[in-house]
């Protein structure tokens, strides 16, 4: 049995999870009807990996006997002004998923649940290269998105990127 605190956390980062898959599918939905449907792909698979972090989350509390409580998901409410807004939330995004993660370990490691710890290992390492992929996307549209021609491939480069399932298997 986990503890009751973390437990909290980790039932509340479900709930995180899937707002962020909520989060990015929005930013897709807008940049699809801009007509820049690879930027589009690129949030959509992000929505995705969402989706499937959010599982992960579940499936551990339930691997532990922890009663799940599924909270109601809150809809993005945005205004997209330009192009390069979703770009600047979604990193603003993500290094608040990554403090949320951490608030969770620390708690884990307060209390010797090194089983917690462990299982976040995998979240701190891909929270990490989700920031570095949303940094990335700022440089290069910040690079090329001023440009017509420039912009329309790195489109076509965003439409590129398929799903993947995630690396970490519970069992
Ligand atoms: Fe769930 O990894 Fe981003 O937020």
């Amino acid at each position: 049995m986990l503890n009751e605190k973390v437990s909290g956390l980790l039932n509340e980062q479900i709930n995180k999870e899937f707002y962020s898959a909520y989060l990015y599918l929005d930013i897709s939905n807008y940049y699809y009807n801009e007509g820049l449907d690879g930027f589009g792909n690129w949030f959509r698979v992000q929505a995705q990996e969402e989706r499937d972090h959010a599982m992960l989350f579940l499936q551990y509390m339930q691997n532990n006997g922890v009663k799940i409580t599924l909270n109601q998901i809150q809809g993005p409410d945005i205004e997209y002004t330009s192009h390069k807004l979703p770009l600047d939330e979604a990193l603003k995004h993500e290094q608040y998923i990554t403090a949320s993660i951490n608030d969770i370990y620390e708690e884990a490691l307060k209390i010797r649940d090194y089983r917690t710890t462990q299982f976040l290992d995998w979240f701190v390492k891909e929270q990490g290269e989700e920031e570095k992929n949303s940094e990335d996307l700022i440089k290069k549209y910040e690079l090329f998105g001023t440009d017509a021609k420039s912009l329309y491939m790195l489109n076509s480069e965003l439409a590129t990127r398929v799903y993947a399932a995630p690396s970490l298997i519970l069992d």
